[in-house]
């Protein structure tokens, strides 16, 4: 086979990217080892910042997004049994939308096979080769078949357990990493959200996240410890755990319902620098990791990829090559934003193991400063929504 640029992965990333190509006439293969039916129903990210919305709606897929997306203009913060909101578009004039993650991979899927352009799924096997000639080649095995796809350039949309990184060779790129002594259980929940916005909570039992995906759909996150099992969490302790966590003075409580998916998240920072080699262009989760915390995870990979689809079109359209060759320090400067961010938020609202009653009172005086100081407040705000 031969196209101009391989992709390799079909989430946010490789999808999006695809999309962008397509629309400046650039041909793409995107490869996926998983079926169709898995990837557009894993339950992953929720929250869309407003440029991530912007550049869906702009280049055509949004249409169901503003159908179906809730826009948000606040977010809350819950610290000592009490509730502060962030007026964030007051703040900003930006907002929030939130709209799973499947839920753009299923229109993203959706135009890219309506347009006839290809997206291999379930393929195995996936090897890349001669990365620094001008015809780098992706090898894989697809319908029972090898295949070779020979193009231009690689990008590795293959998320942090993909092979796109490890096909840089040995001491071209430098791993900054934190992992963090706790973990994320996450349920989606049959029941209406009890709230018209997102609650992240800091309470002595530990952090709780009350997020929703539609009107009849709650999305509720729990810390819990960093090698949890599941099965150790049945419902009623799930649910008497997040009310213990998000009580509040008058009494408010929850609204529970059946639940439908639970799984455990770990909670990890991570960049490799730079995120290109040769004829490699690496983005989203292959190169970067953030803590769910921040609502940045999504965001970052759909922001990467707009920076390599411009540099991709004026490569192809006028030979030049700056933009590509910039790629990794354009993206680096965002990517660096929001690995703050999150590390700031998840260290702000996390009961730490060993933390000191020190420790406790500089966080409750950080969530009071930030939800009683504008300027602070408008700190939080201007990440949220994601940085212009
Ligand atoms: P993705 O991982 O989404 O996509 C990579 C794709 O490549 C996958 O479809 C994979 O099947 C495919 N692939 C892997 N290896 C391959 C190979 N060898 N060949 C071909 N294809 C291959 N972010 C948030 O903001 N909020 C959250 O609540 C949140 N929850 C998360 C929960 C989990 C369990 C995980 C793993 C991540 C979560 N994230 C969350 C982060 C997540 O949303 C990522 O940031 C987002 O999926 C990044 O998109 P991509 O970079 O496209 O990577
Ligand atoms: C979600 O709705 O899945 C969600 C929202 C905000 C976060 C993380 C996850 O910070």
């Amino acid at each position: 086979m031969r196209t101009q640029v391989g992709i390799i992965g079909a989430g946010p990333a490789g999808l999006m990217l695809a999309h962008l190509l397509h629309l400046r006439g650039i041909s793409s293969v995107v490869l996926e080892i998983r079926s169709r039916d898995y990837i557009e129903h894993r339950l992953r990210a929720g929250v869309l910042e407003q440029g991530a919305v912007d550049l869906l709606v702009e280049s055509g897929v949004g249409e169901r997004l503003q159908r179906e997306g809730m826009v948000h203009e606040g977010v809350n913060l819950q610290f000592a049994g009490e509730r502060h909101r962030v007026p964030m578009t007051e703040l900003t004039g930006r907002a929030i939308t939130v709209y799973g993650q499947q839920e753009v991979v299923k229109d993203l899927v959706a135009a890219r096979l309506s347009a006839g352009e290809p997206i291999l799924f379930e393929v195995s096997d996936v090897r890349l080769h001669g990365l620094d000639v001008d015809e780098p080649v992706v090898a894989f095995r697809h319908e029972g078949r090898d295949v070779e796809l020979r193009c231009d350039v690689v990008a590795g949309c293959d998320g942090f357990h993909g092979v796109s990184r490890s096909a840089v060779p040995e001491g071209v790129l430098t791993t900054y990493e934190r992992t963090y002594p706790f973990a994320w259980l996450g349920i989606l929940a049959a029941a209406p959200p009890a709230t018209n916005e997102l609650v992240y909570c800091h309470s002595e039992r530990g952090f709780a996240l009350v997020s929703m995906r539609t009107p009849e759909l709650s999305r509720l996150y729990l810390q819990v410890p960093p090698d949890e099992n599941v099965a150790a969490w049945p419902d009623d302790r799930i649910w008497a755990e997040l009310q213990a966590r998000l009580a509040m003075a008058d009494g408010w409580r929850l609204t529970e319902g059946e639940v439908l998916e639970k799984g455990v998240t770990a909670m990890r920072s991570l960049v490799v620098e730079p995120m290109q080699w040769r004829r490699l262009f690496l983005a989203g989760d292959a190169v970067h990791i953030v803590p769910p915390t921040g609502a940045k995870g999504m965001n970052l990979a759909l922001a990467d990829v707009k920076v390599l689809g411009e540099a991709l079109a004026a490569w192809y359209a006028d030979g030049r090559d700056d933009l590509l060759a910039s790629y990794s320090d354009t993206c680096l400067r965002r990517v660096w934003r929001a690995q703050h961010f999150s590390w700031w938020m998840t260290s702000m609202l996390h009961r730490f193991p060993g933390h000191d009653p020190y420790e406790v009172k500089l966080q409750l005086s950080q969530l009071r400063y930030v939800t009683t100081s504008p300027a602070y407040a408008r700190s939080l705000a201007e990440n949220y929504v994601g940085i212009p």
